[in-house]
């Protein structure tokens, strides 16, 4: 590798373009602003655009004025799943051709997007080459992401990062970029497939730790044991057991997502990832159990669920955010409208997708209760406030709700797995 790039790097003086201004491109370019480097954000919306630059960080829609001085760009855009759960590669495809028209000599590629093991290496080189440069003229790296949103304790500034590249030369480019703009630990892997697998194994190792107490869940609910007293009881180990919670459904753009990257590339290099796909058919069962429950509790209390009130709160797929994406209460939704139900939707997060503005407007004359979201509003709902509000039946989806005292209230409650 020429210096001339590792001395641009260490001086502050290399030009930084951020593909992407999402949840993970936008913080990552108002850290780099912070951090003294010239950087500019482009985007292909004009609405993110002009959010960037009313947030007081450089942005453009136009891809020359990012591009065209750029000694590194580094491409933060969505890999989502399609319908039939299939990676869709289309963003990262698009910005590598918009990053090929201007790519020069000794410039830095570095893909920050989740995706399979490979991707790198067999994708994004050679579209990068069809700049006519080939591999050892530029560096592509991989570093993947891991924001955590409305995480206030790890952000970008301060989340250690891994990192691997198509060659030794590009990774340690990288490496000295990272150091330089994160006040973190930065491992540097062998290849750029060790590092994008780094992170599937990382949300993997989540999702089928939570199909685990999901399917616990189930099993505790014939058996009659609350799940929630058995996990606090585990986690009094100090050690070799790591706490996971049963819920309504496994939402949000990585964990839902993720394992699904490395089913594809594993079954096409023919190996079949049995366990990975069984821990995302009980995760995607969830939102069903939850409605089996619900006609359970409407049931016992002798009312149909055709005509009911019932009390969708919350639609974001965890607490503290307003992202609905893969969120268990759409199919939760869809499946009681078809039963009949009188739905009521509040997310204190998500007011224009809220029929009420407030919780106790969500509250009043409601048949059922159904807690989505375990948002802290929700957890403060008091078994004294449910039984003034007449209501008859408790589904709380993130177990979250004092069970005993509400049915020490006469209350009917169902809790997952409790
Ligand atoms: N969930 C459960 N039970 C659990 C934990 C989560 O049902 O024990 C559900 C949540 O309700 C949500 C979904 O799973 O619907 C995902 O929750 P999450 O806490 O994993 O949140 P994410 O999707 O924002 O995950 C991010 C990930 N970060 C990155 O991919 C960079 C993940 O790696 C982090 O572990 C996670 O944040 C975190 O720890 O908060």
């Amino acid at each position: 590798m020429s210096n001339a790039l590792l001395e641009k790097i260490k001086k502050k003086e290399v030009k930084v373009c951020v593909v992407g201004l999402g949840y993970v491109g936008f913080p990552l370019l108002e850290l780099l602003i912070k951090k003294k480097f010239h950087a500019i954000g482009f985007d292909i919306d004009k609405k993110v655009v002009d959010n960037a630059i009313k947030n007081g960080v450089p942005a453009t829609l136009n891809d020359k004025e990012a591009l065209a001085d750029a000694d590194c760009a580094i491409i933060c855009v969505p890999t989502p799943v399609e319908e039939n759960h299939r990676p869709n590669l289309e963003f990262v495809e698009s910005a590598a051709e918009t990053i090929s028209k201007y790519l020069k000599r000794d410039s830095l590629v570095i893909l920050e997007s989740t995706v399979a093991p490979g991707t790198t290496e067999e994708i994004l080189l050679p579209i990068l080459e069809k700049s006519g440069l080939k591999q050892g003229d530029f560096y592509v790296v991989h570093c993947p992401e891991r924001i955590d949103p409305g995480n206030k304790e790890w952000t970008v500034q301060n989340l250690p990062r891994v990192l691997g590249g198509i060659d030794e030369e590009s990774a340690e480019a990288a490496f000295v970029f990272y150091k330089n703009v994160l006040d973190a630990d930065v491992v540097k892997l062998s290849s750029a497939k060790a590092a994008e697998a780094v992170k599937i194994v990382e949300n993997t190792f989540r999702d089928i730790n939570i199909a685990f107490v999901n399917e616990l869940a189930k099993s505790f609910d014939e058996i009659g044991i609350d799940i929630s007293e058995v996990i606090g009881g585990a986690r009094s180990k100090p050690f070799g057991f790591m706490p996971h919670y049963p819920g309504c459904g496994v939402g949000g753009h990585c964990i839902a997502i993720d394992p699904y990257y490395l089913i594809e590339k594993a079954e096409k290099s023919g190996f079949n990832h049995r366990f990975l796909k069984l821990a995302r058919e009980i995760n995607n069962s969830m939102p069903k159990y939850t409605v089996k429950k619900i006609n359970k509790g409407l049931n016992m209390a002798k009312i149909a669920v055709n005509g009911s009130n019932i009390a969708i709160l919350g639609l974001a797929y965890k607490p503290g955010v307003e992202d609905t994406r893969e969120s268990p209460a759409f199919p939760i939704i869809q499946e009681l409208k078809k039963w009949g139900a009188n739905l009521t939707i509040y997310d204190p997060y998500l007011p224009d997708l809220s029929d009420v503005k407030t919780l106790d407007d969500a509250l009043r004359n409601m048949d059922c209760i159904v807690i989505i979201t375990a948002h802290e509003e929700f957890k403060r709902i008091t078994p004294e406030k449910i039984k003034e509000n007449g209501i008859k039946v408790v589904i709380d989806g993130r177990n979250v709700l004092d069970s005993n005292n509400i049915k020490r209230l006469g209350i009917i409650y169902e809790g997952i797995g409790r």
